[in-house]
């Protein structure tokens, strides 16, 4: 008798190419602008660092984060955020591992609320599929008064650790 014995060795060859898909497409002549705030010349906006970034499957909701400043001399309420092409948005707060509703946010004069990854952020619920990474979307910021903000908004691709291991598929 010959034993047989048949060694299956599986070679699982896991070529993990750091594929850095959707890198920045930052031309050459990008100078670091340290303090010169100035660069855009014409209309400071209150809106910067507008960006919504896609969910890296589709059907998940999108984030979305900027920097707004209140430019203004009273306080600006925050009282809803529309983006184009995005059916719904909900502004959270992560606090610890846990994400809470926030419906109203008020911004002192002469000061800046700053959405990020991991902190406020807006939730942005049906993407549309036309939204693609490098397009520009746009931003409207409405405040309680009636009055709103709109600006540009960049679409990114989803990043790694972009989200920051969001996950709302449980509770909400
Ligand atoms: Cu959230």
């Amino acid at each position: 008798m010959i034993p047989l014995r048949t060694l299956a060795a599986s070679l699982a060859l896991g070529l993990a190419l750091a594929a850095t898909a959707g890198c920045k497409q930052n031309g050459a002549a990008n100078g670091s602008g340290s303090d010169t705030a100035a660069s855009e010349a014409a209309t400071p906006s209150p809106l910067s660092e507008a960006r919504l970034i896609l969910p890296a499957v589709r059907g998940n909701p999108a984030a979305a984060y900027f920097t707004l400043t209140n430019d203004t001399t009273g306080t600006r309420a925050i009282s809803g955020i529309q983006i184009d092409g995005i059916g719904k948005t909900e502004v959270h707060q992560t606090i610890g591992t846990e994400m809470t509703p926030v419906e109203r946010i008020d911004v002192a004069p002469g000061t800046n609320i700053v959405f990020e990854p991991g902190k406020l952020h807006i939730m942005a619920f049906d993407v549309a599929s036309t939204l693609k990474p490098g397009d520009t979307t746009k931003i409207t910021v409405q405040f309680a008064t009636g009055d709103n903000i709109s600006g540009p908004m960049k679409v990114e691709a989803a990043g790694a650790a972009a989200m920051g291991g969001m996950d709302h598929g449980d509770s909400h």
